[in-house]
């Protein structure tokens, strides 16, 4: 019997603990916390822990799935799979071009950095018009907010936790999500630090979340933000409270910026807030006044009505009072690899290049909004949605109107899902691949070291050999690829991308002219901003120096500042204060006006023990009565006639759902919690049997009820209202 301990990281979510997985003669056994990560430093979460369930979880589908013509799957090898794929998808192109094909990705391909460049590499290579993505029901807002501000995208800036006197921590609660857009390990310690210094920590959110029980509250209505921020900026120019030299240095268009707030008191904020003019006047000053402040914001401000602006206004607010790109403020990180600047150089993709066939909405990144894929499909037409591919994603669970969505993959020509399960969506595809697990592919995690207050990255070969027949993402999309006449990352060399991409031919170890993923992290490790550029810098990094450090490696103390002449792209690198669209948004800012059929507002919420919607069939996570439950203010629930415990309908003007009613008083008034990635319909039995309802069957995919500028799902604030559910008497009574 061979025993191993490997030091890996966990890829759940964005602090990437460092984990030791213990393996037995090629199996997981289990999973411990690493001590000797510098950060995380023996701290992992049950959800970590309990990925051995789903490591070894005997619902994971282990060899690629045909659907027969009566609905069940069966097992299929991988030649006969990739081949009828491969015909099928001829003829379409053949008869409907390539424009009939899509992808859509999900969160877990983030965490993934060999998925998500061969999607990248099919994505450009095959010209594929139909791509969307988890980031429009999650983060796309904030890209095209920084795209606004600084001219670049993916440049997000992160609040210097370590260092801030002060943060405004708007829509997060990362005591439960452990931190998202901020890759920080022991994110608690951290935030508890703030006050033990001096500091304060205000957390604006609906609920009084485990984050706001331990700082202080302001529990603001939903979709409110945007009017906070508003106001917080007109209490600050309205008071002078400005940092004058900060916006002569860093800024353009203050001066329109501080018209467009005027009307924004907080006297007429209030009725959308719900907040006392007196205590958001108090808010501004302390913010202004602190030596230094971060303002973030995360989820909570993403799927809202106003999605974008809230993420402009959040920048803003961090500029006007002088805490952009200085230290305890907004900070921008390094990237572990020059994404943003070799995308600003070769333009591959950006932001409303082109616009969706349907609502015409601008690409984010190359992506459409993904509440627009079911009428994509359903709608006839030219450049009509006809195959589909999803990898790491559950978008009949995640995105808005899951039933107009069930409806529209179940008319698809192809539908072929890379996943570890059968899920809620691909139960309906005609083809399931599997995947490796993150413990079954190497990793190096590229998009988070920007993120993190401390710099870090690791560098992880794969823990276990792929059980059964798994594959990785990007050997099944190099493999379809070639199916039909693709080559991802061997372009024409007319074409920019493929300039570049094809240099990486001639390099040593770019076997038979068809670089593999580790070859090209390795080559943009090296030549990235923490590089060894082959030699040039000492010390600096390449793969085979971070496999000498296989318990992760802090990069710096800290995220260097005073580096906006570097992040910001538009003119004399100054941060644009007041783009049109956002003007525009300014000037027509008005909340819906309420129906009485719907008084109360339901918004999202996240479990320790949930992770969206793909570990309910883990048993360590599910043990103890687990159930979806519906958080509710107990006069909200007695004006509809509810107790604690009780089945309750919501019901929105797009659906209707049952949960159980938690009645509590951390909800305020009016609004109602419900964690969404309930309510399974796939193979994994636990969860299926684990009950709920899909909270996304109450969400509206109509293109007036999507967020215009970065095509965000409304997921936050939706009206609904609650019904008892009438329990059937039993016999005698
Ligand atoms: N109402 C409401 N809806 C929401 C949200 C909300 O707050 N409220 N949040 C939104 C957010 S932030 C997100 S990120 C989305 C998530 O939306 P999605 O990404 O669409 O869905 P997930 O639930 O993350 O499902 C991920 C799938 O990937 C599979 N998987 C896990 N690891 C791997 C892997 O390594 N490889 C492959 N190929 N598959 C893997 C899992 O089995 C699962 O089927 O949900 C969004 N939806
Ligand atoms: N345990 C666990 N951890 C996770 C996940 C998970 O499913 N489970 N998912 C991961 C993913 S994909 C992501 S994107 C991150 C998300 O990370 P976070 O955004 O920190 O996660 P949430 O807990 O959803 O926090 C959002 C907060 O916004 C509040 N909110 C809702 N509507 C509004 C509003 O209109 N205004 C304001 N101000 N607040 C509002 C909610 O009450 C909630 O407390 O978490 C990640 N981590
Ligand atoms: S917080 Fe939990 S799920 Fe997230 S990376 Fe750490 S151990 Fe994994
Ligand atoms: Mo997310």
């Amino acid at each position: 019997m061979s025993i191993r301990e490997v030091p890996t990281y966990c890829r759940i979510c964005e602090p990437l603990c460092g984990l030791i997985a213990t393996v037995e003669d090629g199996k997981l056994v289990r999973l411990r916390a690493d001590k000797a990560h510098p950060l995380s430093q023996g701290t992992a979460c049950p959800k970590g822990i309990a990925f051995t369930d789903i490591q070894n979880d005997p619902d994971r589908v282990l060899h690629p799935l045909r659907r027969r013509p009566d609905g069940e799957f069966e097992r299929v090898s991988w030649d006969t799979a990739l081949d009828e794929i491969g015909a099928r998808l001829r003829t379409l192109i053949r008869e409907h071009g390539r424009e009939s094909l899509g992808w859509y990705f999900g969160n877990p391909a983030t965490f993934s950095y060999s998925h998500t460049l061969w999607i990248v590499g099919f994505q450009l290579a095959a010209g594929l018009r139909h791509v969307y993505s988890a980031g429009s029901q999650d983060i796309n807002n904030r890209f095209v907010a920084s795209h606004l501000l600084y001219g670049s995208l993916t440049s997000v800036p992160v609040p210097d936790l370590d260092r801030t006197d002060f943060l405004l921590m708007i829509g997060a609660n990362p005591l439960v999500s452990h931190g998202s857009a901020v890759s920080a390990p022991r994110i608690r310690e951290k935030l508890t630090a703030i006050p033990k210094r001096g500091g304060r920590v205000v957390v604006v959110d609906p609920r009084r979340t485990e984050t706001a029980r331990l700082f202080e509250h302001v529990g603001i209505r939903p979709d409110g933000d945007a009017w906070l921020l508003a106001s917080l900026l007109h209490v600050i120019f309205a008071e002078g409270l400005e940092d004058r030299s900060a916006l002569r240095r860093q800024a353009a268009g203050v001066s329109e910026l501080r018209r467009a707030v005027v009307r924004f008191t907080p006297e007429a904020t209030a009725a959308v807030t719900g907040l006392d003019p007196d205590r958001v006047r108090a808010l501004a000053r302390d913010l202004a006044r602190a030596d230094s402040a971060a303002v973030y914001g995360r989820t909570g401000t993403c799927l809202g009505r106003h999605a974008t602006l809230v993420a402009f206004l959040i920048d803003a607010l961090a500029l006007v009072t002088g805490n952009l790109d200085r230290p305890g403020g907004s900070v921008f990180g390094k990237e572990l690899v020059a994404v943003s600047k070799l995308n600003a150089r070769l333009g591959l993709i950006g932001y409303g290049k082109t616009r969706s066939r349907i609502g015409d909405f601008p690409d984010v990144l190359g992506t459409f909004p993904a509440a627009v894929m079911a009428k994509e499909i359903l709608t006839p037409g030219p450049g009509r949605l006809r195959a589909l591919f999803t990898s790491a994603g559950n978008p009949a669970s995640s995105v808005p109107n899951t039933r107009e969505l069930s409806t529209a993959l179940s008319q698809l020509d192809l539908f072929v899902s890379i996943d570890l399960y059968v899920n809620d969506t691909n139960r309906l595809a005609d083809y399931i691949l599997p995947a490796t697990t993150f413990l079954e592919r190497d990793d190096l995690p590229l998009p988070f070291t920007a993120l993190a207050p401390t710099p870090y990255t690791q560098y992880t070969e794969r823990v276990v050999e792929p059980y059964g027949e798994a594959r990785e993402e990007w050997q099944i999309i190099d493999a379809i690829a070639t199916r039909i006449g693709i080559q991802p990352f061997v372009l024409g060399p007319a074409r920019p991308a493929g300039r570049v991409l094809s240099g990486l031919r001639r390099l040593p170890g770019g076997s038979a002219a068809r670089p593999t993923p580790t070859l090209l992290a390795d080559l943009a490790l090296r030549t990235g901003p923490y590089g060894d550029w082959f030699g040039l810098r000492p010390g600096g990094l390449s793969l085979r120096m971070l496999r000498r450090h296989p318990h992760g490696i802090v990069l710096a103390d800290a995220i260097a500042t005073g580096v906006r002449r570097e992040v910001v792209q538009h003119k004399g690198n100054r941060v644009q204060l007041a783009p049109e669209e956002i003007l525009a948004e300014l000037r027509t800012l008005s909340s819906p006006p309420s129906d009485p059929s719907y008084p109360l507002r339901v918004i999202g919420m996240r479990e320790l023990k949930s992770h969206n919607s793909w570990m309910h069939n883990s048993e360590l996570l599910m043990r103890g009565a687990r159930d979806h439950t519906a958080r509710i203010h107990p006069k909200d629930a007695a004006a509809s006639g509810i107790s604690d415990g009780d089945r309750c309908r919501v019901t929105s003007p797009n659906g209707s759902i049952e949960v159980t009613a938690h009645l509590t008083e951390d909800m305020t008034e009016g609004t109602v919690a419900i964690p969404h990635g309930w309510g399974h319909r796939g193979g994994w039995q636990r969860a299926n049997a684990a009950g709920g309802a899909n909270v996304n069957d109450l969400m509206s995919t109509a293109t007036t009820d999507v967020e215009r500028l970065a095509g965000m799902s409304n997921l936050n604030g939706v009206p609904i209202r609650l019904d008892p559910v009438a329990v059937a008497a039993a016999p005698g009574d």
